[in-house]
């Protein structure tokens, strides 16, 4: 008997694919080009199914483009820099590149199996020096470019190890990861890029991307954070110096009663009086400890010390003590505000703790909406602020700006949220900054010739002291390529971000020597048509990697502004779990023994059953590769597909899986079944029967929804219950099996199937008579509607009866609404249900349904 045997099958067709190099780049230049690609992970060793949804969305829209008379473009390669390599040499003594290269070579093991149409010829990894040599070139054209730059900021040190740490080896209570010590902050001198100079154009661009979720958009939107407001100066009494201060709202600048500093801010000295000294510098030294989020937090109440200084606010000539306070940062704006207590909620409760004044200076418009205890912090009506009084905020905005800037005491300004991005890293794992310091010619880049500066591979890993690099003194040691004296190679390496910041330009061109990547080839490709990949990048990754693009754009490099046309940002895969309610704990599911009825195994209380996020810890995750070896990677991926719309969580579900393993099967067996009566297909004839027109119907209709469910919203589930009607449809149509149209419908069914489910429908496609291998069903045309053929003659009308359905009847499809009430009248089951009764009422959906509505 002829079974349908996924193990079988699949390793069969992955091998034919990949010799007869199907899946290699589209070189058909006059096809149109589209560029798919999923987020490339990084090598941890470990495939799960996060990784498997991501990647079978992309390969199903790179294969249906591919058909559809696209030249594709559809890599994959390895964000291979980064902390755990380097921990693992740490703890295990394994060499990260060697650690590394097993990981992916693992990982790549597990990829295969799932039918991914890869071209492997364009495989890349971040920690080859065949592409960190690119990455130090762009660093490189940043430094030229006056976009990266040297300044001090702060690090996490490990005073027991005397050693910088990552964040993410610092745990939640501020320890390090091996040595417990608390985490010092330590100012070290570091590389930054200047992404805040593209600050405006992150923004604006945004409006461009009209096929990125509106969602992700909001979030890049706000973490540039653009404030439009105004810088103004507050003279120093005593002093020629001046606080300046950035304020959203110069309207208030009249209910300005004091002055604040950050602690850190330059001027603080300067205007602290003798006799605070003492306690300012105390005060400054409490607050080092804390972080920003602490600072700032809302229900903190804020903390603060008068410096003894006073400022003279130049609108009403008054003068106002200068405050230093934790919630005002130094990075932000000017690092200094005017305190209006009346209209900023933060400086209300600052001022009521400190018996500072509170001066109203704007009403609301309504005046019933005033609340005493807090401020008023919406615009209004501006009172007790000179020749301002009477105006709306809006223009007293303006107009205060205006005058501000005529007496020289400030001027308009736009501030945004977003800082520089700093891209030192004091660790091994990544790659080293091209730049060489020496002592005359200050930061000097390593000449072309010179890159890559490859990682020296005889170091020792302790996790104590300084970064391995520093240690090695041959390394470090180098002569200025300028002025031939002794100077010191940096030994900071990048950001692992900086990677893939350029990853998705290098697949264009990814064997190229002798430069990143060939302009033509990256203009040709670029921009990525469909980005696939977590939520979790929806910030740093994708403002990074636009950031690079507007760079490279201005350097002259490539010629677009954006790097992803549309960004499909897939839900996650969440395992069922077993919570016991009362402590917190996942059971172990083989634990359970009623899963109906899923009481704790220890202490019998009952379990709550909820779906998270696949993980270890919570004993719910499914390995890819054992739903693989029991059912075959296409009904994974059918499953996957089916359960839930791509941006949606999709809850695990053994059952559905089950499902759709049973509808390949049934796939499986009307073809077969189809190939094995082995009909004598008659020649087309023009006039098709009734029943041949119905099933043509049904053929072209599963083309144009499969269609138009992968052409606007990727929705690959609808598309699937399409396919299953094309299926049911044929079984019914048995009687057809000799019919032209039959035999459209079981090709039609396999390509439409293809993209989903590859293996089974290239086994099926090749069975069918007159096949040949070199026709491989993935080098198929994508099927095309006929519009005539979805112009029914006849429609289903359904019956109701008060609103039950009682039967339906075939009525012509041209019938008007009175018609349709005579047929329904007239027919079996309306002659059964309205013998007798009165009908008061009959609605009509036309092409649709009747119902009556009878007197009872
Ligand atoms: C006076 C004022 C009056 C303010 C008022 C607000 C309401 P966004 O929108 O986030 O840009 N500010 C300025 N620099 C600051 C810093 N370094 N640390 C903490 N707060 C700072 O916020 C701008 C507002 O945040 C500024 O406008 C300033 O307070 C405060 F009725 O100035 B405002
Ligand atoms: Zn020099």
């Amino acid at each position: 008997e002829n079974r349908y045997q996924p193990q079988e099958i699949e390793p069969k067709w992955q091998d034919h694919w990949h010799q007869s190099g199907l899946d290699q780049t589209g070189t058909d230049t006059s096809q149109p080009k589209f560029y798919a690609l999923s987020m490339f992970p990084y090598p941890s060793g470990n495939l799960h199914m996060g990784h498997v949804r991501n990647y079978t969305i992309t390969d199903v829209i790179a294969r249906v483009k591919k058909m559809q008379g696209y030249r594709v473009l559809h890599p994959m390669g390895w964000d291979a820099f980064g902390l755990p390599a380097e921990n693992a040499a740490i703890e295990r003594g394994i060499p990260p590149a060697q650690w590394t290269e097993a990981n992916i070579t693992q990982m790549k093991t597990q990829l295969q199996p799932l039918g991914l149409s890869y071209d492997w010829s364009r495989e890349l990894a971040t920690c080859r020096p065949d592409y960190y040599r690119w990455t130090q070139w762009l660093f490189l054209q940043f430094f030229e470019a006056g976009l990266a730059y040297q300044k001090e900021a702060a690090v996490n040190w490990d005073p027991i190890d005397q050693t910088v740490l990552a964040n993410e080896q610092v745990d939640s209570e501020g320890r390090s990861w091996r040595s417990g010590a608390i985490v010092e902050r330590k100012l070290l001198r570091q590389w930054f890029l200047k992404i805040t100079d593209y600050a405006e154009a992150l923004l604006q661009d945004l409006e461009t991307l009209t096929g990125w979720p509106e969602r992700v958009k909001l979030m890049q939107a706000n973490w540039i954070g653009k404030s439009t407001g105004a810088y103004l100066e507050f003279p120093i009494v005593g002093s020629e110096q001046k606080i300046g201060v950035f304020t959203t709202r110069p309207d208030t600048v009249y209910g300005v009663t004091y002055v604040v500093l950050a602690p850190e801010h330059p001027l603080t000295q300067t205007v602290t009086t003798k006799k605070q000294q003492a306690k300012v510098k105390k005060f400054i030294e409490s607050i080092s400890h804390e972080s920003e989020l602490e600072r700032t937090a809302e229900d903190k109440p804020k903390r603060g010390l008068a410096t003894g200084g006073n400022a003279l606010n130049p609108f009403t000539g008054e003068e106002i003590p200068i405050w230093i306070a934790d919630y005002v940062l130094v990075e932000y704006g000017t690092g200094a505000v005017m305190g209006v207590p009346a209209h900023d909620q933060r400086d209300y409760e600052f001022a009521q703790q400190n018996q500072l004044p509170i001066k109203t200076v704007i009403i609301p418009a309504n005046p019933e909406v005033v609340k005493l205890d807090q401020a008023y912090t919406e615009s209004g009506i501006l009172i007790n602020s000179g020749e301002f009084d009477g105006l709306e905020s809006p223009i007293a905005k303006t107009k205060i700006i205006e005058f501000a800037e005529s007496q020289g005491w400030g001027r308009a300004r736009i501030q945004y949220r977003l800082r520089d991005w700093l891209i030192s890293r004091q660790r091994y794992w990544g790659v080293p900054i091209p730049i060489i310091h020496c002592p005359d010619c200050g930061a000097v880049p390593v000449p072309d010739a010179d890159l890559p500066v490859v990682l020296p591979e005889n170091v020792a890993f302790t996790g104590r002291g300084a970064s391995p690099l520093a240690q090695l003194e041959d390394w470090v040691n180098v002569k200025c390529p300028t002025c031939g004296k002794p100077a010191k190679r940096e030994t900071d390496t990048m950001d692992t971000f900086i990677d893939s910041s350029w990853y998705f330009l290098r697949y264009a061109d990814a064997r190229n020597q002798e430069k990143p990547f060939d302009s033509a080839l990256v203009n040709d490709w670029l921009p990525v048509d469909q980005y696939v990949g977590g939520i979790e990048h929806a910030i740093l990754h994708l403002l990074y990697s636009r950031f690079f693009t507007k760079v490279l754009k201005d350097r002259g490099l490539i010629n677009f502004s954006e790097p992803f046309q549309r960004l499909l940002t897939q839900g996650m895969v969440q395992g069922k779990t077993y919570k016991n309610p009362q402590t917190g704990k996942y059971v172990i599911p083989s634990q359970v023994k009623d899963p109906n009825n899923p009481v704790d195994p220890e202490s019998g209380i009952a379990l709550d059953v909820v779906y998270e996020k696949m993980s270890k810890s919570k004993h719910n995750g499914v390995a890819p590769g054992d739903v693989i070896a029991k059912y075959g990677a296409d009904t994974a991926r059918m499953f996957i597909l089916f359960k839930a719309p791509p941006e949606k969580d999709l809850e695990w579900d053994d059952a559905d899986v089950e499902g759709q393993f049973r509808f390949l099967n049934r796939v499986w067996r009307l073809v077969t079944g189809y190939i094995e009566k082995n009909p004598q297909v008659q020649s087309a004839h023009g006039e098709w029967s009734p029943d041949e027109k119905k099933l043509r119907r049904a053929i072209h209709t599963a083309i144009k929804e499969v269609s138009e469910d992968l052409a606007q919203d990727h929705q690959f589930n609808t598309a699937i219950s399409e396919l299953m009607k094309l299926s049911n449809a044929l079984g019914d149509a048995a009687d057809l099996i000799t019919s032209p149209i039959y035999q459209e419908g079981i090709k039609t069914l396999l390509l439409l199937l293809s993209p989903f489910a590859p293996h089974i429908s290239e086994e099926l496609w090749q069975q069918l008579p007159n096949q040949t291998l070199e026709k491989s069903i993935h080098l198929q045309a994508w099927p095309k509607v006929d519009p005539t053929a979805l112009v029914a003659d006849e429609i289903s009308l359904v019956i109701q009866i008060m609103g039950k359905t009682r039967g339906v009847i075939q009525v012509p499809a041209q019938a008007e609404a009175n018609d349709l009430e005579t047929y329904a009248r007239n027919s079996e089951v309306g002659e059964r249900y309205l013998a007798g009764q009165t009908v008061k009422k009959v609605i009509v959906v036309p092409g649709k349904l009747i119902n009556f509505v009878l007197v009872n």
